[in-house]
């Protein structure tokens, strides 16, 4: 049995010596000191070691189990420490490369007009406020006195989910249920997307973006609207920009006005930019129809108020001389890039 025992120990460790490898060393542990491993089956064949030896064999092969555990746990040691070495070879930094360039994402230009639009009404004092996309004919049209087959809702024809639910085709319904509500008074811009049915072309996109303003109080007249659009034109395109009102008509307001402003580009000499005119169309506006505040609740005899709409993507394309709009929505780094 003591020979017996010589030898698994002399086994043991021939083959602990010659390991490669973690996975080895179990395996050798589990061959060796396992349940159905050299030295417990030694242990179960016991039986035949005469009584009176029994102690003596016992110690020996406690003896040989600790005696393979430790140079078990010696080599586990030496191996962890030479894996470790090699991983710390394989993983050598070097310090002086350069840095991995990452790409650092911005602001679209539709969102730098955005911005800059919101700041300078925000700085005279108005609340930037949303609605829905997706908008009740009663608040796109009705209300602002757009009512069924008005010739208004060819040009402004859009995408119906039902016959009286639709993608709204400009921001005015947030403002029709701000007014609706009766806090008074009312000092709003509503941005966000819109939808119309139409091609795909350099200025035409069947989904855009406009920034609508609203101002309802006593008192506020034609001049008002005059001095806020001014002020507008002087802090987004800059301190010499003159505006110019030509009447026109929509049917939420009366009187109605589309607004251009002096070139900021030739300064008004006529140049590319104006197509020689020295002018450029920037919004629309005018006194909010009293039939639209008496629709929506207000007392025009009491009340009145002014509105402006203003095309998001009209105003990136000429604030960054960009000559077609399709460039806003393609989400070319090559072009975005350059903002
Ligand atoms: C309410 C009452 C009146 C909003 C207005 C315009 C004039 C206008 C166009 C600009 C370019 C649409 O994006 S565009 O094609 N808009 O010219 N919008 S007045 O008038 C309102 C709004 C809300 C309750």
């Amino acid at each position: 049995m003591k020979e017996k025992l010589e030898q698994i120990k002399q086994r043991a460790m021939e083959e602990i010596q010659a390991v490669d490898g973690m996975d080895k060393l179990n395996e050798i542990r589990v061959a060796f000191l396992g349940k159905k491993g050299e030295l417990t089956k030694v242990l179960k064949s016991m039986k035949d070691v005469p009584p009176e030896e029994r102690p003596k064999v016992g110690q020996f092969v406690n003896e040989t189990r600790t005696i393979i555990e430790e140079a078990l746990e010696k080599e586990k040691k030496l191996l962890a420490a030479k894996i470790r070495e090699e991983k710390m070879k394989r993983e050598v930094i070097d310090v002086t490369l350069p840095a991995t360039r990452k790409m650092m994402g911005h602001r679209h230009p539709n969102q730098i007009a955005l911005e800059d639009l919101e700041r300078v009404f925000v700085g005279m004092g108005y609340e930037v406020v949303e609605g829905p996309e997706v908008e009740y004919d009663k608040y796109n049209f009705e209300l602002l006195n757009i009512p069924a087959n008005h010739p208004a809702k060819d040009e402004q024809d859009t995408f119906y989910i039902t016959k009286d639910i639709l993608l709204r085709t400009q921001t005015s319904p947030v403002q029709a249920r701000i007014m609706e509500t009766g806090r008074m008074p009312i000092r709003v811009i509503a941005p966000g997307r819109v939808f119309r049915s139409d091609e795909v072309d350099a200025t035409h996109s069947p989904s855009f973006h406009q920034v609508e303003g609203l101002v309802v109080d006593k008192g506020i007249t034609f001049a008002d609207l005059k001095g806020t659009l001014q002020q507008f034109a002087t802090e987004f395109f800059g301190p010499e920009t003159k505006v110019k009102f030509r009447p026109h008509h929509f049917p939420f307001t009366e009187p109605s006005a589309e607004v251009d402003i002096t070139c900021f580009k030739c300064g008004g000499k006529g140049c590319r930019m104006c197509k020689g005119s020295g002018w450029i169309e920037i919004l629309g506006c005018g006194m909010v129809h009293p039939k639209v505040l008496r629709d929506c609740g207000i007392d025009p005899e009491v009340y009145s108020g002014f509105a402006f709409g203003i095309g998001l993507e009209r105003v990136a394309l000429l604030k960054y001389e960009i000559d077609d709009m399709r460039l806003l929505y393609e989400n070319d780094v090559r072009f975005l890039n350059q903002f």
